[in-house]
Protein backbone atom coordinates (compact mmCIF):
# COMPACT_ATOMS: atom_id res chain seq x y z
CA UNK A 1 0.00 0.00 0.00
CA UNK A 2 1.32 3.51 -0.97
CA UNK A 3 2.10 6.13 1.56
CA UNK A 4 -0.02 9.26 -0.23
CA UNK A 5 0.05 11.72 2.33
CA UNK A 6 2.88 14.01 -0.04
CA UNK A 7 0.26 13.78 -2.63
CA UNK A 8 -1.84 15.43 -0.72
CA UNK A 9 0.07 18.40 0.63
CA UNK A 10 -0.57 21.08 -2.00
CA UNK A 11 -4.55 20.67 -1.49
CA UNK A 12 -4.10 20.90 2.66
CA UNK A 13 -4.17 24.91 2.87
CA UNK A 14 -7.47 25.49 0.66
CA UNK A 15 -9.39 22.67 2.82
CA UNK A 16 -7.42 23.44 6.05
CA UNK A 17 -9.23 26.83 5.72
CA UNK A 18 -12.13 25.19 5.01
CA UNK A 19 -12.88 23.06 7.62
CA UNK A 20 -11.88 25.66 9.98
CA UNK A 21 -14.80 27.89 8.48
CA UNK A 22 -16.83 24.32 9.27
CA UNK A 23 -15.36 23.57 12.29
CA UNK A 24 -16.05 27.20 13.23
CA UNK A 25 -19.36 27.24 12.70
CA UNK A 26 -20.01 23.92 14.48
CA UNK A 27 -17.94 25.30 17.16
CA UNK A 28 -20.10 28.15 17.83
CA UNK A 29 -23.13 26.14 17.80
CA UNK A 30 -21.65 23.71 20.59
CA UNK A 31 -20.24 26.71 22.50
CA UNK A 32 -24.27 28.27 22.55
CA UNK A 33 -25.67 24.85 23.24
CA UNK A 34 -23.49 21.84 24.88
CA UNK A 35 -20.45 23.57 26.51
CA UNK A 36 -21.45 21.44 29.22
CA UNK A 37 -21.04 17.63 27.43
CA UNK A 38 -17.72 17.72 26.38
CA UNK A 39 -15.63 14.54 27.10
CA UNK A 40 -12.32 15.05 26.58
CA UNK A 41 -11.49 11.39 27.77
CA UNK A 42 -9.84 9.41 24.95
CA UNK A 43 -12.13 6.60 23.80
CA UNK A 44 -10.99 3.42 21.94
CA UNK A 45 -12.83 2.97 18.59
CA UNK A 46 -16.02 2.28 18.99
CA UNK A 47 -17.01 -1.64 19.15
CA UNK A 48 -19.08 -1.96 15.36
CA UNK A 49 -22.44 -1.05 16.42
CA UNK A 50 -23.73 -1.99 13.41
CA UNK A 51 -26.68 0.09 11.80
CA UNK A 52 -29.51 -2.99 11.16
CA UNK A 53 -31.64 -1.90 13.83
CA UNK A 54 -32.21 2.03 13.43
CA UNK A 55 -35.32 3.27 12.05
CA UNK A 56 -34.36 6.94 10.75
CA UNK A 57 -37.22 9.09 11.38
CA UNK A 58 -39.32 10.09 8.82
CA UNK A 59 -42.00 12.09 9.20
CA UNK A 60 -41.50 15.46 7.36
CA UNK A 61 -38.77 14.61 5.45
CA UNK A 62 -38.98 14.90 1.64
CA UNK A 63 -39.12 10.98 -0.21
CA UNK A 64 -35.68 11.88 -2.07
CA UNK A 65 -34.96 7.97 -1.37
CA UNK A 66 -36.71 5.71 -3.44
CA UNK A 67 -36.12 2.14 -4.81
CA UNK A 68 -38.07 0.62 -8.12
CA UNK A 69 -40.43 -2.46 -7.32
CA UNK A 70 -41.11 -5.07 -10.02
CA UNK A 71 -44.35 -6.41 -8.09
CA UNK A 72 -43.04 -6.65 -4.54
CA UNK A 73 -44.86 -4.16 -3.24
CA UNK A 74 -47.55 -6.59 -1.77
CA UNK A 75 -45.39 -8.82 -0.45
CA UNK A 76 -44.94 -8.34 3.65
CA UNK A 77 -41.44 -9.23 3.76
CA UNK A 78 -39.84 -6.91 0.92
CA UNK A 79 -41.77 -4.30 2.18
CA UNK A 80 -40.99 -4.30 5.40
CA UNK A 81 -36.94 -4.08 4.13
CA UNK A 82 -38.41 -1.38 1.84
CA UNK A 83 -39.42 0.79 5.58
CA UNK A 84 -36.40 -1.07 7.50
CA UNK A 85 -33.99 0.75 4.70
CA UNK A 86 -35.81 4.28 5.26
CA UNK A 87 -36.40 4.45 1.78
CA UNK A 88 -40.00 6.50 1.23
CA UNK A 89 -40.66 6.57 -2.61
CA UNK A 90 -41.39 3.44 -4.39
CA UNK A 91 -41.94 3.63 -8.23
CA UNK A 92 -44.48 0.58 -9.31
CA UNK A 93 -45.96 0.25 -12.54
CA UNK A 94 -49.42 -0.10 -13.88
CA UNK A 95 -50.68 -1.65 -16.85
CA UNK A 96 -53.51 0.37 -18.86
CA UNK A 97 -54.03 -3.41 -20.41
CA UNK A 98 -54.72 -5.11 -17.31
CA UNK A 99 -57.19 -2.33 -16.04
CA UNK A 100 -59.66 -1.17 -19.13
CA UNK A 101 -60.11 -4.36 -20.94
CA UNK A 102 -62.80 -4.40 -22.46
CA UNK A 103 -62.75 -0.53 -23.42
CA UNK A 104 -65.24 1.61 -20.74
CA UNK A 105 -64.64 -0.76 -17.96
CA UNK A 106 -62.07 -0.83 -15.40
CA UNK A 107 -60.90 -3.46 -12.78
CA UNK A 108 -59.26 -1.53 -10.46
CA UNK A 109 -57.91 -4.59 -8.58
CA UNK A 110 -54.35 -4.17 -10.51
CA UNK A 111 -53.69 -0.76 -9.52
CA UNK A 112 -55.75 -1.10 -5.84
CA UNK A 113 -53.33 -3.55 -4.04
CA UNK A 114 -50.07 -2.34 -4.94
CA UNK A 115 -50.73 1.32 -4.28
CA UNK A 116 -52.78 0.64 -0.72
CA UNK A 117 -49.83 -1.80 -0.02
CA UNK A 118 -47.33 0.86 0.29
CA UNK A 119 -49.57 3.98 1.42
CA UNK A 120 -50.02 1.40 4.20
CA UNK A 121 -46.36 1.25 5.04
CA UNK A 122 -45.78 5.28 5.17
CA UNK A 123 -44.77 4.90 1.68
CA UNK A 124 -44.66 7.18 -1.61
CA UNK A 125 -46.31 5.74 -4.76
CA UNK A 126 -44.65 6.85 -7.66
CA UNK A 127 -46.72 4.81 -10.59
CA UNK A 128 -45.43 4.51 -14.08
CA UNK A 129 -48.61 4.24 -16.31
CA UNK A 130 -48.32 2.43 -19.72
CA UNK A 131 -49.11 -0.45 -22.59
CA UNK A 132 -52.02 0.06 -24.40
CA UNK A 133 -55.01 -2.55 -24.19
CA UNK A 134 -55.05 -4.48 -27.45
CA UNK A 135 -57.75 -2.54 -28.35
CA UNK A 136 -56.02 0.56 -28.59
CA UNK A 137 -52.88 -0.79 -30.30
CA UNK A 138 -54.12 -2.17 -33.04
CA UNK A 139 -52.35 0.40 -35.45
CA UNK A 140 -49.12 -0.72 -33.99
CA UNK A 141 -47.06 -4.38 -35.88
CA UNK A 142 -47.71 -7.72 -34.59
CA UNK A 143 -45.55 -9.44 -32.79
CA UNK A 144 -45.30 -12.84 -34.29
CA UNK A 145 -44.33 -14.21 -31.15
CA UNK A 146 -47.03 -13.35 -29.38
CA UNK A 147 -49.84 -13.01 -32.47
CA UNK A 148 -50.85 -9.31 -30.63
CA UNK A 149 -49.92 -6.23 -31.30
CA UNK A 150 -47.39 -4.44 -29.49
CA UNK A 151 -48.46 -2.42 -26.81
CA UNK A 152 -45.33 -0.38 -26.15
CA UNK A 153 -45.65 2.64 -28.08
CA UNK A 154 -48.18 4.96 -29.92
CA UNK A 155 -51.71 4.76 -29.36
CA UNK A 156 -54.82 4.68 -31.91
CA UNK A 157 -55.99 7.79 -32.78
CA UNK A 158 -59.42 6.70 -32.18
CA UNK A 159 -58.60 6.03 -28.76
CA UNK A 160 -56.88 9.39 -27.51
CA UNK A 161 -60.12 10.04 -25.84
CA UNK A 162 -60.40 6.91 -23.98
CA UNK A 163 -56.75 6.98 -22.79
CA UNK A 164 -57.21 10.56 -21.35
CA UNK A 165 -60.78 9.10 -19.63
CA UNK A 166 -58.59 6.47 -18.39
CA UNK A 167 -55.83 8.55 -16.87
CA UNK A 168 -58.70 11.12 -14.91
CA UNK A 169 -60.84 8.12 -13.39
CA UNK A 170 -57.38 6.47 -12.24
CA UNK A 171 -55.81 9.62 -10.95
CA UNK A 172 -59.30 10.64 -9.18
CA UNK A 173 -59.50 7.23 -7.75
CA UNK A 174 -55.96 7.76 -6.11
CA UNK A 175 -56.73 11.73 -4.91
CA UNK A 176 -57.93 11.26 -1.91
CA UNK A 177 -61.20 13.63 -2.04
CA UNK A 178 -63.39 11.32 -1.14
CA UNK A 179 -65.36 11.12 -4.31
CA UNK A 180 -64.49 8.32 -6.34
CA UNK A 181 -62.19 7.08 -4.41
CA UNK A 182 -59.93 3.82 -4.17
CA UNK A 183 -60.91 1.79 -0.41
CA UNK A 184 -59.35 4.42 2.51
CA UNK A 185 -58.97 6.90 -0.01
CA UNK A 186 -55.07 6.65 -0.95
CA UNK A 187 -53.60 9.37 -2.60
CA UNK A 188 -50.75 9.22 -5.51
CA UNK A 189 -48.75 12.01 -5.80
CA UNK A 190 -46.32 10.90 -8.68
CA UNK A 191 -47.59 9.56 -12.21
CA UNK A 192 -44.99 8.73 -14.77
CA UNK A 193 -46.09 8.55 -18.56
CA UNK A 194 -44.20 5.46 -19.71
CA UNK A 195 -41.05 4.16 -19.14
CA UNK A 196 -38.18 4.66 -21.52
CA UNK A 197 -40.59 5.86 -24.14
CA UNK A 198 -36.98 6.94 -26.17
CA UNK A 199 -36.66 2.98 -26.89
CA UNK A 200 -37.06 2.51 -31.32
CA UNK A 201 -36.67 -0.92 -31.51
CA UNK A 202 -38.93 -3.79 -30.90
CA UNK A 203 -35.97 -6.30 -30.82
CA UNK A 204 -36.26 -8.66 -27.85
CA UNK A 205 -33.30 -7.10 -26.44
CA UNK A 206 -34.83 -3.50 -26.13
CA UNK A 207 -38.33 -3.98 -25.94
CA UNK A 208 -38.82 -5.35 -22.65
CA UNK A 209 -37.69 -1.80 -20.94
CA UNK A 210 -41.59 -0.98 -21.82
CA UNK A 211 -41.62 1.74 -24.08
CA UNK A 212 -41.26 2.45 -28.13
CA UNK A 213 -41.74 5.43 -29.09
CA UNK A 214 -38.33 6.14 -30.52
CA UNK A 215 -38.56 4.92 -34.08
CA UNK A 216 -40.10 7.08 -36.95
CA UNK A 217 -43.64 6.20 -37.77
CA UNK A 218 -44.74 2.68 -35.81
CA UNK A 219 -47.94 2.90 -36.42
CA UNK A 220 -48.15 3.98 -39.49
CA UNK A 221 -50.41 6.92 -39.29
CA UNK A 222 -48.22 9.63 -40.95
CA UNK A 223 -47.33 11.15 -37.78
CA UNK A 224 -43.74 11.17 -35.61
CA UNK A 225 -43.83 8.70 -33.44
CA UNK A 226 -41.84 11.54 -30.78
CA UNK A 227 -45.44 13.62 -31.32
CA UNK A 228 -47.55 10.80 -30.69
CA UNK A 229 -45.78 10.60 -27.56
CA UNK A 230 -45.74 14.07 -26.60
CA UNK A 231 -49.91 14.20 -26.97
CA UNK A 232 -49.84 11.05 -24.87
CA UNK A 233 -48.19 13.22 -22.52
CA UNK A 234 -49.93 16.32 -22.91
CA UNK A 235 -53.66 14.74 -22.68
CA UNK A 236 -52.50 12.91 -19.36
CA UNK A 237 -51.11 15.89 -17.78
CA UNK A 238 -55.03 17.70 -18.76
CA UNK A 239 -56.31 14.64 -17.08
CA UNK A 240 -54.13 14.57 -14.62
CA UNK A 241 -54.68 18.05 -12.97
CA UNK A 242 -58.31 17.98 -13.70
CA UNK A 243 -58.71 14.73 -11.26
CA UNK A 244 -55.94 16.38 -9.03
CA UNK A 245 -54.62 19.83 -9.46
CA UNK A 246 -51.67 18.90 -6.94
CA UNK A 247 -50.67 15.24 -8.11
CA UNK A 248 -47.06 15.95 -10.31
CA UNK A 249 -46.83 14.37 -14.18
CA UNK A 250 -43.59 13.39 -14.70
CA UNK A 251 -42.03 12.80 -18.29
CA UNK A 252 -41.35 9.33 -19.05
CA UNK A 253 -37.34 8.68 -18.22
CA UNK A 254 -35.53 8.92 -21.06
CA UNK A 255 -32.70 6.51 -21.06
CA UNK A 256 -31.03 8.42 -23.40
CA UNK A 257 -27.75 6.26 -23.88
CA UNK A 258 -26.04 5.00 -26.80
CA UNK A 259 -26.07 1.15 -25.83
CA UNK A 260 -24.33 -1.97 -27.81
CA UNK A 261 -27.61 -2.52 -28.97
CA UNK A 262 -28.49 0.81 -29.65
CA UNK A 263 -32.02 0.86 -28.41
CA UNK A 264 -32.40 4.74 -27.74
CA UNK A 265 -33.30 7.51 -30.44
CA UNK A 266 -31.08 9.92 -29.03
CA UNK A 267 -32.94 12.47 -30.23
CA UNK A 268 -36.45 11.32 -28.87
CA UNK A 269 -36.07 13.64 -25.84
CA UNK A 270 -35.18 16.70 -27.39
CA UNK A 271 -38.21 16.24 -30.34
CA UNK A 272 -40.81 15.72 -27.88
CA UNK A 273 -39.68 18.94 -26.07
CA UNK A 274 -38.90 20.64 -29.24
CA UNK A 275 -42.60 20.02 -30.61
CA UNK A 276 -44.40 21.22 -27.32
CA UNK A 277 -42.54 24.27 -27.34
CA UNK A 278 -43.42 24.84 -31.09
CA UNK A 279 -46.82 23.85 -30.80
CA UNK A 280 -48.02 24.59 -27.32
CA UNK A 281 -45.25 27.31 -25.89
CA UNK A 282 -48.10 30.11 -25.29
CA UNK A 283 -50.34 27.20 -23.38
CA UNK A 284 -50.85 27.93 -19.81
CA UNK A 285 -50.14 24.38 -19.11
CA UNK A 286 -46.90 24.00 -21.08
CA UNK A 287 -44.87 22.18 -21.02
CA UNK A 288 -47.39 19.46 -19.57
CA UNK A 289 -45.23 17.73 -17.10
CA UNK A 290 -44.04 18.90 -13.58
CA UNK A 291 -40.83 16.79 -13.43
CA UNK A 292 -38.48 15.65 -15.71
CA UNK A 293 -37.70 11.91 -15.81
CA UNK A 294 -34.07 10.19 -16.38
CA UNK A 295 -32.25 7.40 -16.01
CA UNK A 296 -28.81 6.65 -15.38
CA UNK A 297 -26.53 3.66 -14.48
CA UNK A 298 -23.19 2.90 -12.95
CA UNK A 299 -21.85 0.72 -15.94
CA UNK A 300 -18.64 2.37 -16.89
CA UNK A 301 -19.23 2.26 -20.48
CA UNK A 302 -22.34 4.12 -20.01
CA UNK A 303 -21.01 6.68 -17.42
CA UNK A 304 -17.83 7.65 -19.71
CA UNK A 305 -20.36 9.13 -21.98
CA UNK A 306 -20.85 12.08 -19.67
CA UNK A 307 -18.59 15.08 -18.20
CA UNK A 308 -17.92 14.24 -14.96
CA UNK A 309 -18.88 10.57 -15.76
CA UNK A 310 -21.65 9.91 -12.90
CA UNK A 311 -25.03 11.01 -12.41
CA UNK A 312 -24.15 14.62 -12.09
CA UNK A 313 -22.76 15.10 -15.57
CA UNK A 314 -25.73 13.54 -17.32
CA UNK A 315 -28.54 15.71 -15.30
CA UNK A 316 -26.33 19.01 -16.30
CA UNK A 317 -22.93 18.25 -17.12
CA UNK A 318 -22.23 17.44 -21.03
CA UNK A 319 -22.24 14.77 -22.96
CA UNK A 320 -18.75 13.37 -24.27
CA UNK A 321 -18.01 9.70 -26.36
CA UNK A 322 -20.93 8.43 -27.57
CA UNK A 323 -22.81 11.19 -26.71
CA UNK A 324 -21.09 13.89 -28.59
CA UNK A 325 -22.72 17.14 -29.42
CA UNK A 326 -25.48 16.09 -26.79
CA UNK A 327 -26.43 18.19 -23.97
CA UNK A 328 -27.33 16.89 -20.43
CA UNK A 329 -31.09 16.31 -19.52
CA UNK A 330 -30.82 19.69 -17.87
CA UNK A 331 -29.64 21.05 -21.04
CA UNK A 332 -32.45 19.27 -23.36
CA UNK A 333 -34.82 21.26 -21.07
CA UNK A 334 -32.71 24.68 -21.39
CA UNK A 335 -32.50 24.30 -24.85
CA UNK A 336 -35.88 24.00 -24.86
CA UNK A 337 -37.07 26.92 -23.17
CA UNK A 338 -38.66 24.35 -19.98
CA UNK A 339 -37.69 25.09 -16.67
CA UNK A 340 -38.70 21.66 -14.68
CA UNK A 341 -36.46 19.74 -12.27
CA UNK A 342 -35.19 16.53 -12.88
CA UNK A 343 -36.14 12.91 -11.33
CA UNK A 344 -33.95 10.06 -11.61
CA UNK A 345 -36.81 6.94 -11.71
CA UNK A 346 -33.76 4.35 -12.09
CA UNK A 347 -29.55 4.41 -10.94
CA UNK A 348 -28.02 0.94 -10.16
CA UNK A 349 -25.18 -1.27 -10.77
CA UNK A 350 -25.10 -4.53 -10.47
CA UNK A 351 -23.50 -6.85 -7.51
CA UNK A 352 -22.20 -9.95 -9.75
CA UNK A 353 -21.09 -9.25 -13.53
CA UNK A 354 -17.75 -9.58 -14.24
CA UNK A 355 -17.18 -6.06 -14.73
CA UNK A 356 -14.25 -4.87 -12.93
CA UNK A 357 -13.82 -1.51 -13.34
CA UNK A 358 -14.88 0.59 -10.45
CA UNK A 359 -16.99 0.06 -8.85
CA UNK A 360 -16.33 -3.35 -9.63
CA UNK A 361 -19.71 -5.60 -10.21
CA UNK A 362 -19.35 -6.88 -6.68
CA UNK A 363 -20.87 -6.84 -3.41
CA UNK A 364 -18.58 -4.49 -2.45
CA UNK A 365 -18.81 -2.26 -5.48
CA UNK A 366 -22.31 -2.13 -5.65
CA UNK A 367 -22.64 -0.94 -1.93
CA UNK A 368 -20.17 1.77 -2.87
CA UNK A 369 -21.94 2.61 -6.09
CA UNK A 370 -24.98 2.99 -3.81
CA UNK A 371 -23.33 5.69 -1.28
CA UNK A 372 -21.34 7.57 -3.98
CA UNK A 373 -24.18 7.86 -6.66
CA UNK A 374 -26.85 8.71 -4.05
CA UNK A 375 -25.01 11.38 -2.38
CA UNK A 376 -24.06 12.93 -6.17
CA UNK A 377 -27.50 12.78 -6.73
CA UNK A 378 -28.43 14.30 -3.18
CA UNK A 379 -26.38 17.40 -4.15
CA UNK A 380 -28.99 18.47 -6.50
CA UNK A 381 -31.81 18.03 -4.05
CA UNK A 382 -34.36 20.41 -3.72
CA UNK A 383 -34.09 22.65 -6.59
CA UNK A 384 -32.61 20.50 -9.40
CA UNK A 385 -33.62 17.23 -8.52
CA UNK A 386 -36.73 15.76 -6.28
CA UNK A 387 -35.68 12.26 -6.20
CA UNK A 388 -33.59 9.25 -6.92
CA UNK A 389 -34.92 5.60 -7.33
CA UNK A 390 -32.33 2.93 -7.17
CA UNK A 391 -32.78 -0.09 -10.07
CA UNK A 392 -34.08 -2.45 -8.44
CA UNK A 393 -35.17 -3.71 -4.81
CA UNK A 394 -35.21 -7.75 -5.73
CA UNK A 395 -33.01 -9.52 -7.85
CA UNK A 396 -34.71 -10.47 -11.39
CA UNK A 397 -34.25 -13.99 -12.31
CA UNK A 398 -31.80 -14.13 -15.37
CA UNK A 399 -30.58 -10.57 -15.33
CA UNK A 400 -27.72 -9.39 -13.64
CA UNK A 401 -28.35 -8.51 -10.16
CA UNK A 402 -28.92 -5.05 -9.48
CA UNK A 403 -31.14 -5.72 -6.45
CA UNK A 404 -30.62 -4.46 -2.96
CA UNK A 405 -32.51 -7.92 -1.65
CA UNK A 406 -31.63 -11.22 -3.45
CA UNK A 407 -33.95 -13.48 -5.05
CA UNK A 408 -35.30 -14.81 -1.20
CA UNK A 409 -35.80 -11.55 0.05
CA UNK A 410 -32.18 -11.41 1.86
CA UNK A 411 -30.75 -8.22 2.33
CA UNK A 412 -27.71 -7.83 0.27
CA UNK A 413 -24.54 -5.70 0.88
CA UNK A 414 -26.22 -2.88 -0.70
CA UNK A 415 -28.98 -3.20 0.90
CA UNK A 416 -27.15 -1.95 4.12
CA UNK A 417 -25.40 0.35 2.03
CA UNK A 418 -28.28 2.28 1.07
CA UNK A 419 -29.53 2.05 4.67
CA UNK A 420 -26.26 3.39 6.09
CA UNK A 421 -26.69 6.09 3.32
CA UNK A 422 -30.27 7.09 4.44
CA UNK A 423 -29.68 6.92 7.71
CA UNK A 424 -26.72 9.43 7.61
CA UNK A 425 -27.86 12.08 5.17
CA UNK A 426 -32.09 12.39 5.24
CA UNK A 427 -32.83 15.56 5.44
CA UNK A 428 -29.35 16.62 4.37
CA UNK A 429 -28.74 19.79 2.21
CA UNK A 430 -25.38 20.04 0.01
CA UNK A 431 -23.27 22.74 1.31
CA UNK A 432 -19.58 22.70 -0.59
CA UNK A 433 -17.66 20.00 -3.02
CA UNK A 434 -14.37 19.31 -1.52
CA UNK A 435 -11.47 19.65 -3.94
CA UNK A 436 -8.49 17.69 -2.76
CA UNK A 437 -6.39 16.06 -5.29
CA UNK A 438 -7.44 12.20 -5.46
CA UNK A 439 -10.68 12.52 -3.33
CA UNK A 440 -14.49 12.83 -4.64
CA UNK A 441 -16.87 14.35 -1.15
CA UNK A 442 -19.16 16.52 -0.83
CA UNK A 443 -20.32 18.30 2.47
CA UNK A 444 -24.17 18.52 3.49
CA UNK A 445 -25.77 20.66 5.85
CA UNK A 446 -27.71 17.99 8.34
CA UNK A 447 -31.08 18.94 9.72
CA UNK A 448 -29.52 19.42 13.06
CA UNK A 449 -27.19 22.22 11.70
CA UNK A 450 -24.49 19.71 12.13
CA UNK A 451 -22.59 19.07 8.82
CA UNK A 452 -21.45 15.59 7.11
CA UNK A 453 -18.72 15.36 4.87
CA UNK A 454 -18.98 12.15 2.25
CA UNK A 455 -15.94 11.29 0.25
CA UNK A 456 -14.23 8.50 -1.08
CA UNK A 457 -10.87 8.34 -3.08
CA UNK A 458 -11.20 8.32 -7.05
CA UNK A 459 -7.38 6.12 -7.24
CA UNK A 460 -4.73 5.13 -4.35
CA UNK A 461 -6.17 5.56 -0.71
CA UNK A 462 -5.18 8.82 0.66
CA UNK A 463 -4.88 10.27 4.38
CA UNK A 464 -6.86 12.88 5.21
CA UNK A 465 -6.76 15.66 8.19
CA UNK A 466 -10.16 16.90 10.01
CA UNK A 467 -9.72 19.59 12.50
CA UNK A 468 -11.60 18.49 15.89
CA UNK A 469 -10.50 21.64 17.71
CA UNK A 470 -12.20 22.30 21.40
CA UNK A 471 -12.28 18.65 22.26
CA UNK A 472 -14.19 17.22 19.40
CA UNK A 473 -13.79 13.87 17.94
CA UNK A 474 -14.37 12.44 14.42
CA UNK A 475 -17.39 10.83 14.10
CA UNK A 476 -16.80 7.72 10.73
CA UNK A 477 -19.11 5.86 9.13
CA UNK A 478 -17.16 3.18 7.21
CA UNK A 479 -18.07 -0.17 5.28
CA UNK A 480 -16.47 -3.37 6.91
CA UNK A 481 -16.01 -6.60 5.33
CA UNK A 482 -17.92 -9.40 7.81
CA UNK A 483 -15.23 -12.08 7.19
CA UNK A 484 -12.36 -11.29 4.98
CA UNK A 485 -12.47 -12.09 1.63
CA UNK A 486 -16.26 -13.10 1.86
CA UNK A 487 -17.38 -9.70 -0.36
CA UNK A 488 -19.93 -8.95 2.43
CA UNK A 489 -20.22 -5.96 3.46
CA UNK A 490 -21.71 -4.12 6.49
CA UNK A 491 -21.19 -0.46 8.04
CA UNK A 492 -19.99 0.35 11.47
CA UNK A 493 -18.91 3.84 13.29
CA UNK A 494 -15.50 4.78 14.65
CA UNK A 495 -15.34 7.48 17.34
CA UNK A 496 -11.74 8.83 17.18
CA UNK A 497 -10.35 11.26 19.55
CA UNK A 498 -7.08 13.54 18.70
CA UNK A 499 -4.30 11.50 19.52
CA UNK A 500 -6.25 8.66 20.16
CA UNK A 501 -6.84 4.81 18.50
CA UNK A 502 -7.42 5.91 14.53
CA UNK A 503 -5.76 8.58 14.64
CA UNK A 504 -3.06 8.09 12.07
CA UNK A 505 -1.01 11.21 13.06
CA UNK A 506 -1.19 10.16 15.99
CA UNK A 507 -0.39 13.33 17.51
CA UNK A 508 -3.13 15.59 20.22
CA UNK A 509 -2.46 18.18 17.56
CA UNK A 510 -6.21 19.57 16.62
CA UNK A 511 -6.59 17.16 14.16
CA UNK A 512 -7.24 13.60 13.52
CA UNK A 513 -5.95 11.67 10.09
CA UNK A 514 -7.97 8.81 8.46
CA UNK A 515 -7.44 6.89 5.23
CA UNK A 516 -9.95 8.10 2.22
CA UNK A 517 -10.25 5.07 0.35
CA UNK A 518 -12.93 3.91 -2.46
CA UNK A 519 -15.41 2.39 -0.09
CA UNK A 520 -16.85 5.95 0.76
CA UNK A 521 -16.63 7.26 4.56
CA UNK A 522 -19.49 9.84 5.94
CA UNK A 523 -17.68 11.88 8.61
CA UNK A 524 -18.74 14.44 10.81
CA UNK A 525 -17.65 16.08 14.01
CA UNK A 526 -18.49 15.30 17.02
CA UNK A 527 -18.53 16.49 20.97
CA1 LIG B 1 -61.40 10.94 -5.83
CA1 LIG C 1 -46.75 7.61 -35.53
CA1 LIG D 1 -4.18 14.23 15.85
Amino acid sequence: MTQPGVKFAGQMKSMTVRLFLLTLSIMLMFLLISCSDRDKRPRALAPTPVLTTITPTLTGLPPFFGVQTLGEITNDQARQRIVDAGIRLVRMGIHWADIEMPPGTYNWSFADSPISSAINASLVPLVVVSTGPQWAVQDMPIDISTGKHYDCGPIDHEDLNAWSAFIQALVERYDGDGSNDAPGSPVVQYWEIWNEPDNQSLDASCVFVGGCWGATDMNKNGVPDYQDYAEVLRRAYLAVKAANPAAQVIFGSAAYENTSQNCFNLDFANNVLGYLQSTYASAASFPFFDLMGFHFYGNPSLAEDWSPANILGKAKGIGVNNMAGRPSIKGLLTNNRVDKPLICTEYGRASSGGDTRDPPETQQGQSRYVVRATTQALTLWPNEMVATVWYTLVDVAGQKPFGLLDGALNAKSSWYAYQATINELVGGSYALTLTDTGVEGYVFSMPSRQEKAVLWATGNPVNKDFMVMGGQRLRVVRMYEVIPGSDNWRWTVDVIHDGGAGDLDGAVNGKVMIQVEANPKIVEQTP
